[in-house]
């Protein structure tokens, strides 16, 4: 049994932690003493508050009231740079400061001309005016229409923090006024996440992964598929941990073989001075199929783990050899399509089945039309190099996101305030999937389509007629696709209702804007670590709410006030009882694991409680199932790994087969018809979490001229004639956009890089389809979903063209607010 009280003791404890972890990684190095130095209690004295955000645990330095610096953790792996931006995003020229609405919508309610949205005019108001408007309009839409004309599906990553958590609290007050539809699954994984418990029995791409002390230790060839873990690995949805940078490290330390396949040079490139493969994107199936149809026709593959533990390779080897369709999908093949040597092909089947390997495999690929086929097709291919649940072999796909992978501890599972909807004990979608459900990313097609059928996952259902959007903690008019199409679709709304702290784009396309509180100006607890659940941080307030911010929490509770339902809404508990009776819940679970927590009034003086890491730097991935796979069965149908999947098959969707395929995208890079000569990659930002901390000081580090980058191979930007800090023209049928050129060989002949999350700036708002001036990449992409049975977003699926700018110089305004709202 282990107790844990007071400073002394945990810091015993970290100190057992780091030493099971040292088995692996320890004789290298890694760690300092540092570990061992002063906790938070002491930072306090210094007149300093410890708290934490996605980037990671920092003390907060407070002078005059004033937050002066994030100081990282001291038992921080690998702090994130961007703590100086989420420093800088309390008091960003962009704070929202005060309740607005749009001066049409407030003088002719829901008769307003809906095609204004977006410019500009605002009206300061009250508080009290604000909610009353918000409370009368819910109200009458769910009178009028019913709970199915109110979308509270609100996706986004909105801030860490298990009470504060603004899209729960939207959920907890539309429930309690009639009911509202939900957005199902998220943008991360729309497709893997649909695809394989069919193939793996569990979603795989939020599970725990081999842990890196194993990884270390055993594999000799590490490879990043459509993973950038060196940037990815910044962030976490509750409070990063960094423990995966700790396992790079441990990897590059040792000499492991890295091989990184991305058609962009990334950041694990460069930090590994790995190998690095180049397909053209998109084509990662193909280049699969050619590396399994090297292991199969050479005699290569371990027919013995297909035959023990996969089902359906007799029917899916057919469409591999030619014999189903004609075509071999030799290594030959595949480099017509994926523009990878044949040889290198061949070459790597070889290299990865003669070591101990491991793919460890991003998302990017799967966010892209067809996208199942990707990691349906990579557990195929691992499953014929037939090294998984062996330690260090077989696939992964969460190593690159927060850090899955790390040791984990046997710490109780933190709980949060919930929606008060349907309780289980799946992910929160799941609970409330259902009729009342769309998929995530078909919010543009059911605004377009009120009635419309649409298949997800073997069902059919169709879209309800939506009146009221409601949105907190997300960003739509950075994060959906195809932006003209959506600003269209966005007129079918009477009303759009948005609270956030920046004056996003969408926040300057909602009728009714509130100001909220960062999280660094309220109380809140949160988990440490998404994975390895290091454990329980209290997340202090750090400075008061500037201007007339309000807590979310705060705001939901007072319309559910005006709703009558307001003792419903806090259960008769404040801020404090509310984070109290969170933590008491966990230490009770924690009690029972025999685990004990100090009381909650000692936890919150000395703001984090640590746990132990007892077996978790050991685990190996489906090392119960190797061993015996009747004892230990997957959750699929046959109990096996699903190579051909009999309930996809009954789908009988023509865009998702019962079998791994290579299917052409929409469009790609010399794709057949292809109507424009680049690819768009749309990756995940470096210096961001998709749109947070664009409206910083951090933008003043990567934007060029003005703009966000974008990154051009040296031989594409002669070609056109343009230079390194050019302002560029990047367009295709859906639109156009600004950007500042970068020209680096980082970018492959043929691809340009754009990250998501630039905030779109229309020049004139009022025209469809007008030049975006900073560099919003969602202005080109497709709003396509990835087929009929995962309904995922496509955000990689996208090829443009390239000018120098020459038109009339624009001013970028969407980082300080609207003239009104100052
Ligand atoms: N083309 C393309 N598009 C993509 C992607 C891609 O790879 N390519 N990636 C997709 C993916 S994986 C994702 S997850 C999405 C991300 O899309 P989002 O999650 O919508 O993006 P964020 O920029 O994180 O938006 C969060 C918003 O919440 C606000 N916020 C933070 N905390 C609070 C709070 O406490 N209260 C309130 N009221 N607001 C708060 C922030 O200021 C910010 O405006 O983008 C998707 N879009
Ligand atoms: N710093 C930072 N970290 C983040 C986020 C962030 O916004 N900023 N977002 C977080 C979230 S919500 C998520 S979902 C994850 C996303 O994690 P991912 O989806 O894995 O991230 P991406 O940056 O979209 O893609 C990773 C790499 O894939 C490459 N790539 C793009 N297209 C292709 C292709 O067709 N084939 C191959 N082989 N490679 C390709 C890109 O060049 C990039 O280097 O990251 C999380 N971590
Ligand atoms: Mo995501």
């Amino acid at each position: 049994m282990t107790k844990i009280s007071g400073n002394d003791l945990r810091a015993e404890l970290s100190r057992r932690a780091f030493l099971s972890y040292s088995v692996a990684a320890g004789a290298l190095g890694l760690f300092g003493p540092s570990l061992l130095a002063k906790g938070a209690r002491a930072a306090e004295a210094n007149g300093a508050v410890m708290s934490g955000s996605h980037w990671g645990v920092f003390t907060a330095q407070v002078e005059d009231g004033r937050a002066t610096a994030f100081v990282p953790w001291e038992k921080d792996p690998h702090p994130s740079a961007a703590l100086e931006g989420v420093l800088d995003s309390i008091y960003s020229p962009s704070r929202i400061k005060y309740p607005m609405v749009r001066r049409e919508y407030l003088e002719k309610g829901i008769e307003a001309d809906r095609s204004t949205r977006g410019n500009g005019d605002f009206v300061r108001v009250s508080w009290d005016q604000a909610l009353d408007l918000i409370a009368k309009e819910i109200q009458r839409v769910e009178a009028t229409y019913g709970p199915q004309a109110v979308f509270g599906g609100s996706y986004g990553w909105k801030s860490s923090g298990r009470l504060h958590n603004c899209t729960t609290l939207l959920r907890r007050m539309l429930n309690l006024a009639g009911g509202f539809v939900n957005g199902a699954g998220d943008y991360s994984t729309g497709a893997a996440q649909v695809i394989m418990p069919h193939v793996m029995g569990t979603l795989e791409v939020y599970e725990q992964q081999t842990a890196w002390p194993v990884v270390a230790e055993n594999t000799e060839i590490m490879v990043f598929w459509a993973a950038d873990p060196v940037k990815t690995l910044q962030i976490s949805n509750s409070i990063a941990d960094h423990g995966g940078y700790a396992g790079l490290d441990a990897l590059k330390a040792k000499g492991t073989k890295v091989i990184v396949i991305d058609p962009v040079r990334s950041a694990t490139v460069d930090f590994f001075d790995a190998e690095h493969i180049r397909p053209k994107p998109q084509t990662d199936v193909a280049m699969m199929l050619g590396m399994a149809h090297t292991l199969y026709s050479e005699g290569l593959y371990d027919s013995d783990f297909i035959e023990n533990y996969t089902s359906g390779f007799d029917k899916f080897l057919p469409y591999l050899t030619g014999d189903a369709d004609g075509v071999a999908k030799t290594a030959e093949w595949a480099a017509e399509i994926c523009g990878v040597p044949a040889e290198t092909i061949k070459d790597l089947a070889r290299r990865l089945k003669g070591s101990r390997s491991m793919l460890a495999a991003g998302w990017s690929m799967q966010r892209m039309h067809h996208g199942e086929q990707a990691h349906w097709m990579l557990v195929t291919l691992a499953s014929m190099i037939g090294q998984i649940g062996l330690p260090g072999g077989g696939f992964g796909l969460s190593y690159h996101y927060a850090s899955g992978g790390a040791p984990a501890t046997d710490g109780p599972a933190l709980s949060g305030i919930t929606d008060g909807g349907a309780a289980s004990g799946g992910p929160e979608w799941l609970a409330t999937a259902g009729v009342s459900a769309i998929p995530v990313a078909r919010v543009v097609e059911m605004l377009e389509n009120p009635g419309g059928e649409f298949d997800f996952n073997g069902n059919r259902a169709s879209y309800p007629d939506i009146h009221l959007a409601y949105w907190v903690g997300g960003n739509p008019f950075t994060h959906h696709q195809d932006r003209n199409r959506m600003l269209k679709a966005w007129e079918k709304l009477d009303t759009f209702i948005v609270h956030d702290f920046q004056w996003t784009a969408t926040a300057r396309h909602a009728d009714i804007i509130l100001p909220a509180t960062t999280s660094y100006e309220r109380n809140d607890i949160e988990t440490i670590g998404d994975y390895s659940n290091l454990g329980i941080l209290a997340m202090k307030q750090v400075v008061a709410p500037l201007y007339e911010a309000k807590n979310d929490y705060d705001i939901f509770e007072a319309i559910s006030d005006k709703l009558g339902k307001k003792a419903a809404f806090n259960e008769g508990k404040d801020e404090m009882g509310w984070l109290q009776s969170l933590y008491e819940a966990a230490a009770k679970q924690g009690k029972a694991k025999g685990i004990e927590m100090p009381d909650f009034e000692t936890f919150w003086a000395d703001g984090i409680v640590e746990f132990p890491i007892t077996t978790g730097a050991q685990y190996v991935r489906y090392a119960e199932f190797r061993e015996d796979p009747l004892l230990n069965p997957l959750g699929t149908p046959t109990g096996l790994i699903e190579i051909y999947s009999k309930n996809i098959e009954k789908m009988g969707y023509d865009d998702c087969p019962a079998h791994p395929t290579w299917m052409e995208p929409l469009e790609r890079l010399d794709g057949p018809g292809a109507k424009f000569p680049l690819h768009v990659a749309a990756s995940h930002p470096f210096h961001r979490l998709h749109s947070q901390l664009n409206g910083t000081v951090l933008r003043e580090g990567y934007a060029i001229a003005g703009h966000e980058p974008c990154l051009m191979n040296p031989e594409d930007a002669a070609a056109r004639g343009i230079a390194d800090g050019d302002v560029v023209r990047v367009y295709n049928d859906r639109g156009q956009i600004l950007t500042g050129v970068k020209v680096t060989d980082a970018a492959m002949k043929g691809v340009i890089q754009i990250y998501e999350g630039g905030w779109y700036d229309p020049l004139d708002p009022a025209e469809k389809g007008t030049l975006d001036k900073y560099g919003d990449v969602n202005v080109l992409t497709a709003d396509i979903p990835t087929s009929k049975l995962g309904q995922g977003n496509c955000g990689q699926t996208v090829i443009a063209e390239v000018e120098k700018y020459t038109g009339p110089e624009v001013t970028v305004t969407v980082f300080t607010a609207p003239a009104a709202a100052e």
